[in-house]
């Protein structure tokens, strides 16, 4: 699968072309989306209007891009709305033209109004979709336009147009935060050592990648026993230290409170303390909340309780080549008695990040889709960069 995601380190192609096919147009929406955030409720869609034409297919001749657009972020307005606009700056007539879009232009009202009846309104002739809208609530604008008489193509690099969805379009599909587990671990599997201390296991590289995934996702989740044991702040960092624009929702899990002093409500995230033991009830506050990616962080007992529900979508294990032989593991007690009832896993991708290792595998009950969000990172940190101020496994 490829690395689908935006991060930091992706080139972004600015200039406009000047004349595109359908398939190119298509392409060039996908870059377009990536511009967008990768956290927050909305899904990244990027839009391409072309000049008149295209009854001969995606892949006939090259058109005048009349104006492109994407999504910003919740509340901003839809690629579509957004492409019209450019056009409408550039002065282009767009009655007859073609929309070519990531995402089936929705036929809601919701926080916007609904793109269906605004490419409608301009006369736009033709709409090329990649993947149909999987949110029931605003989906129909393909059917919107077809029964007004536009020529409607579906399907249009849908793999691609999946994979720019990433956890978006798994987390509407399963009506549920998708759910990433970390675990930053000695080559035999602790987390700490016997007296509790557990600074400098994995690398300064690998927690700066860690940081990267914080930068990109919507909430990251803690035990009240990790925030009683090492008082994390659980933000986003950038490799010198600074707080990263984004910070993601800081959640609390477990029934005893988080002490008044506490990193976790310093500079950062907003908190929320989720008072329960159960997975289930903490993804349903989240997606009350419209988070779509959550990040569990730890500790062993946290792993464990969203393993042991069948709650766990990605895990990513970085693995330092470190050797305690005893403290606690990374994931507590599963109630498995014997090997056949191992969690086992499928390996999606191996990263080396300088002397540790991440990988990234998904438990094999779970039905992996090209929208697997595991790629948004680099695959090769740079070895021996290093993150001033970090020095914690546990990413505090
Ligand atoms: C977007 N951006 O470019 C498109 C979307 O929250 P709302 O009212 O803005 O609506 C969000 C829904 O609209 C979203 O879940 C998706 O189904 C549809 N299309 N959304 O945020 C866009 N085209
Ligand atoms: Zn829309």
């Amino acid at each position: 699968m490829s690395n689908e995601r935006l991060t930091d380190a992706t080139p972004i192609a600015s200039l406009r072309p000047a004349s595109l096919t359908e398939l190119g147009a298509m392409r060039r929406a996908v870059e377009l989306a990536r511009r967008g955030p990768a956290h927050g409720p909305n899904p990244r869609v990027g839009c391409v209007i072309l000049a008149p034409g295209g009854s001969d297919g995606p892949d006939a001749a090259q058109r005048p891009v009349l104006g492109e657009g994407w999504h910003r972020g919740a509340g901003t307005a839809h690629a579509e709305v957004a492409a019209l606009a450019d056009a409408q700056a550039l002065g282009a007539d767009v009655r007859g033209a073609t929309a070519v879009v990531t995402l089936e232009p929705c036929d809601h009202t919701g926080r916007t109004g609904p793109c269906s009846i605004a490419l409608l309104g301009v006369g736009i002739g033709r709409v090329v979709i990649s993947v149909a809208d999987p949110n029931l609530t605003a989906a129909g604008g393909a059917q919107r336009l077809r029964d007004a008489g536009v020529d409607v193509v579906e399907g249009v690099l849908e793999e691609q147009g999946i994979g720019l969805l990433g956890a978006w379009l798994l987390a509407i599909e399963r009506g549920r935060p998708f759910v990433t587990l970390k675990l930053a671990a000695s080559l035999d599997g602790r987390v700490a050592a016997a007296d509790g201390t557990s600074r400098w296991i994995t690398s300064d590289v690998a927690r700066a990648h860690a940081h990267r995934l914080r930068a990109e996702i919507d909430a990251i989740a803690v035990g009240t026993g990790t925030v009683l044991a090492d008082d994390p702040s659980l933000t986003a960092r950038t490799a010198s230290g600074e707080l990263t624009e984004h910070q993601p929702l800081r959640v609390v899990v477990g029934m005893r409170d988080v002490p008044a002093g506490a990193r976790l409500r310093g500079p950062g995230g907003e908190l929320l303390h989720v008072r329960t033991h159960d997975p289930a009830e903490v993804l349903a506050a989240l997606s009350a909340l419209g988070v779509r990616h959550l990040l569990v962080e730890g500790g062993p007992r946290l792993a464990a309780a969203f393993l042991g529900a069948g709650l766990v979508d990605e895990v990513h294990a970085y693995v330092a080549p470190v050797l305690l032989g005893s403290g606690p593991s990374a994931v507590a007690d599963l109630g498995i008695g014997t090997i056949a009832d191992a969690v086992r896993l499928v390996p999606r991708e191996v990263v080396h990040l300088g002397p540790d290792i991440l990988l990234v595998a998904t438990p094999a009950a779970a039905t992996p889709t090209a929208a697997t969000p595991h790629t948004s990172l680099p695959r090769n940190a740079v070895p021996g960069t290093t993150v001033p101020g970090t020095a914690s496994t546990k990413e505090n």
